[in-house]
């Protein structure tokens, strides 16, 4: 499978991330890079595709934003990643902000996904990444993007769950076509269903720990299907039986869509070792899962989303695309 990668994504180096009243070293740091690349050989470097597949989806000014903020943190006196503290309340009508403080709020839902000198770079080349996988998969063949930072929590103006850029909602739109778009890491993927909900030719499922008990708590629950979107909260301790037969069900409902595309959000944070995760998959359970998927016979793209058990991700990332 061709694989494709940007160095200028490791840049991205987050040094800690706030849960639960304290700093925490960051899950997604940049020791899962080789880890990954390690495990799957030979990667390709993407071609540029600017701007216009970004804003595609993505709300000007939240584009604008990450690629300033940083920098707007700095002129403010500070040190270190740009992280909020102050958010508006749901329904808060909109207003001119002016402190970084502000917008950093206004732009995230949470106090995990620091803002650093490169990220804007990285999210922006993995983006890239992504689109240059897509373009690998329109000639009929399976694809893989590693993309990191991250995407699948990012919405159109706002970032989140360690994502700035939402991949994988980029390419489906991108794309043109009726896309089935599966999300398989261990948290919902909030973001892509902001962003997708209610388009035209393109569905969008859900394998995720249930939101009553896992991050990102607000999206995700089971009675918030319908339309162009199903979601399947699975219990802790989920292991490869029950998993299965959840992916079959999500299969199943988007083929009714008659896609032309499957783009698979892809975190191997469902991985029995994985240090912030639940789920109970083994190593070889990923090839398990990859069978299953490509039995359904679509052009594939696979793009990176979480997984942060580094000693054995690359294994598990390797083992998934040796599935297919
Ligand atoms: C892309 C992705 O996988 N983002 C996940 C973001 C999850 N952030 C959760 C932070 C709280 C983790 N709680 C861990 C408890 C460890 N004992
Ligand atoms: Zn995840």
């Amino acid at each position: 499978m061709r694989c494709f990668w940007d160095e200028r994504q490791r840049a991205h180096a987050p040094a800690v991330e706030f849960f639960n009243g304290a700093l925490h070293p960051a899950a997604e740091h940049d020791g899962r890079v080789d880890s990954i690349l390690a495990a799957i050989g030979r990667t390709e470097a993407p071609a540029d595709h600017g701007m216009a597949p970004l804003l595609a989806v993505h709300d000007t000014g939240y584009l604008d934003f990450l690629q300033r903020a940083h920098r707007d943190w700095l002129a403010a006196g500070r040190t270190g990643e740009a992280l909020p503290y102050a958010f508006p309340v749901v329904g808060r009508r909109p207003l001119r902000l002016g402190r970084i403080d502000a917008e950093l709020g206004r732009y995230a839902y949470d106090t995990t996904t620091p803002i650093g000198p490169a990220s804007w770079e990285a999210a922006y080349w993995g983006a890239q990444t992504a689109l240059a996988a897509l373009g690998a998969v329109r000639g009929g063949d399976h694809a893989f993007a590693f993309c990191r930072p991250p995407g699948h929590h990012a919405g159109a103006d706002y970032c989140g769950g360690y994502s700035y850029l939402n991949n994988a909602a980029i390419c489906a739109v991108a794309a043109g076509k009726r896309v089935a778009v599966l999300d398989i890491d261990y948290h919902h993927g909030n973001g892509t269903q902001d962003m997708l909900a209610g388009r035209e030719g393109i569905r969008f499922a859900s394998l995720h720990a249930d939101p009553a008990t896992d991050y990102p708590f607000y999206w995700g629950h089971a009675d918030e299907s319908g339309g162009n979107f199903l979601n399947l909260p699975l219990p802790r301790g989920t292991a490869f039986d029950a998993y299965d037969a959840a992916l079959v069900r999500a299969l199943g409902w988007l083929a009714e869509g008659s896609p032309e595309l499957l783009v698979i959000s892809f975190g191997a944070d469902t991985y029995v070792g994985d240090p912030i995760s639940h789920f109970a998959l083994d190593t070889p359970d990923y090839a398990r899962l990859a069978r299953r998927i490509a039995a359904i016979g679509l052009p594939t793209l696979i793009v990176m989303e979480g997984g942060y058990a580094v000693h054995a991700l690359g294994d598990n990332v390797a083992t998934f695309l040796g599935g297919f």
